[in-house]
């Protein structure tokens, strides 16, 4: 049968019944394959294609229906939230293997990490009994009155961030309610000399650490420096300034202390004040801290001079001191120890793709392109670090040394955890640039989750993405939906779902309101 005959047939029975037909479904879940012919569940909303098919009716989704935002939602996120629900519901991650639950001490005792984390994913898929399952689940169960060391940072990012993302967007009190009562319960953490906060709390008896193998006692960094969003936003939604002043001392500290190259150390010491080992990376321990310093002044509706001064240093010393280009051309950031290079780049850098694309705009007007290039470099090379695979998902690191280029080369470094760093950037650089190649790229990106990562049980981690056969880590990591997922979700919808004037997101891809000067916000913007 001709394509568009199927297409018309298929469009007036799914506009008749208003769903798909089963037989007609053009994907095969177990095979990962896309056929239009072939048999499949049939369960795909038809509203949905409807509403964002890019030919603009039902048809579409068959014609063209790589990119669509609807098959990561009814396919992807239903499959991962039903069965964490279904095996895991209440506890913090699935183990998609053995269909149980599975729980990081990151979180100490705190349970529900999937929920709170896959809250704002669900609304903004209008995944509406989904939601309504998960709020439930939130004013009766969520519960912080734990006795256990808790890191900050992970609590922050998805905890915090998720309850403010689901506050914002559904404007229900209870999940700002316990924003700041879990913000509260954060706030001994900078009980520290400097206010330089722990990395671990016990939310019950408020007393804090740092990781034992940090140098020197340290805290980190991307820890302490991904803080300041959230924080920002309590205040605002409690009234209670000292959240603010709480991460603005941070920024004090930050700048008052010298840095080698203008470079910023991963490690920081509470106590002294004083940097630890002079390690410098744009991936895992320092990352996100850039991250916020963009994303501080976006937030402040362009208003927070200083955050934006600090961002563009820091990216004019990493351009100096870290960023390279190998010999086949492609682009990297190298991390830096105490003045040598190491030449890898962790999948976790590359979420800075998208953060130089995001910062185009703001940067000094003969550099505006030039962070915009920067991006779309930083985005190839992540691109082919996933493309030099067998199964075309990227390591966790990749090297450019002893005659490689984008490949991974330890074993301890071949593994993939459904990170979101990569297609964080394609979406970025799609909302930026409208290239077509990273709506590509991103949907090479969901073949190989589904051929892959999907299991009967949910989704899973590989641990060598350069074998056959897949070996998997049997964890659906709480990120595959709150970032993953959406990001892929976004990167297929329109530009004016959650558009960058108005919202930014925390690491963790929540999404957080700007706020905007004419809104009465002057005086957040510039505690
Ligand atoms: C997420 O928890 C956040 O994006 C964090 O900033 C770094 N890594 C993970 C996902 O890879």
């Amino acid at each position: 049968c001709h394509r568009t005959c199927r297409a018309v047939c298929v469009v007036t029975t799914c506009l008749g019944r208003g769903r798909w037909v089963p037989g007609r479904a053009p994907y095969h879940p177990e095979k990962g394959q896309f056929r239009p012919d072939m048999s499949g569940d049939g369960d795909g909303k038809c509203e949905l294609f409807l509403k964002y098919s890019q030919v603009g009716v039902c048809c579409g989704f068959l014609l063209n229906q790589h990119y669509n935002p609807a098959f990561v939602s009814l396919q992807m996120m239903k499959h991962a939230w039903d069965n964490y629900k279904r095996y895991a519901w209440g506890l913090n991650e699935l183990k998609p293997i053995s269909k149980q639950g599975h729980s990081s001490n990151l979180f100490g005792n705190i349970q529900g990490a999937t929920i709170v984390d896959a809250l704002d994913t669900l609304y903004i898929m209008e995944m509406k009994e989904e939601f309504k399952e998960a709020k439930e689940w939130v004013e009766k169960s969520l519960d912080f009155s734990v006795n256990a060391d808790v890191s900050v940072f992970e609590v922050n990012i998805r905890f915090v961030g998720g309850l403010l993302s689901a506050y914002y967007l559904s404007g229900e009190e209870v999940f700002r309610k316990k924003a700041v009562e879990l913000g509260e319960k954060l706030l001994p953490a900078f009980n520290t000399p400097t206010g330089i906060p722990w990395a671990l709390l016990n939310i019950k008896s408020g007393i804090g650490r740092n990781w034992p193998w940090a140098s020197g006692g340290s805290s980190i960094l991307a820890e302490f420096g991904t803080l300041h969003l959230e924080f920002v936003h309590l205040s605002h939604l409690s009234g209670n300034p000292v959240f603010a002043e709480k991460v603005m001392n941070i920024r004090k500290v930050l700048n008052r202390l010298d840095k080698p190259e203008g470079l910023y150390p991963n490690y920081l010491n509470p106590s002294s004040g004083q940097w630890g080992q002079h390690h410098v990376s744009i991936g895992g321990l320092g990352d996100s801290f850039y991250e916020y310093l963009l994303k501080a002044w976006l937030m402040s509706d362009k208003t927070d001079e200083d955050a934006k001064k600090m961002y563009y240093d820091a990216v004019q010393a990493i351009e100096t001191h870290l960023i390279r280009k190998s010999s086949g051309g492609l682009t990297y950031i190298a991390e830096w120890k105490g003045g040598l290079l190491e030449h890898k780049m962790g999948h976790l850098t590359c979420f800075a793709g998208g953060m130089f694309a995001l910062g185009a705009d703001g940067a000094p007007s003969d550099k505006t392109g030039h962070h915009i290039e920067l991006g779309a470099e930083i985005a190839r090379t992540c691109h082919e670090s996933y493309d030099r695979t067998r199964m075309k998902l990227g390591p966790e690191a990749f090297r450019f040394d002893g005659g490689v280029e984008a490949i991974a080369t330890r074993q301890n470094e071949k593994y993939y955890i459904l990170r979101p760093e990569v297609i964080e950037t394609y979406m970025y650089m799609w909302r930026l640039t409208h290239d077509p190649k990273y709506r590509e790229w991103g949907w090479e990106a969901v073949e190989a989750l589904e051929k892959h990562c999907r299991v009967d049980g949910g989704y899973s981690g590989i641990r060598d993405v350069y074998i056959n056969h897949e070996n998997h880590d049997d964890v659906q990591q709480s990120f595959f939906l709150s970032e993953t997922l959406k990001y892929l979700y976004l990167l297929f919808s329109e530009d004016d779902l959650l558009p960058f004037e108005h919202w930014v997101f925390n690491t963790e891809a929540h999404p957080l309101p700007v706020l905007h000067k004419d809104d009465g916000n002057k005086e957040e913007n510039q505690k």
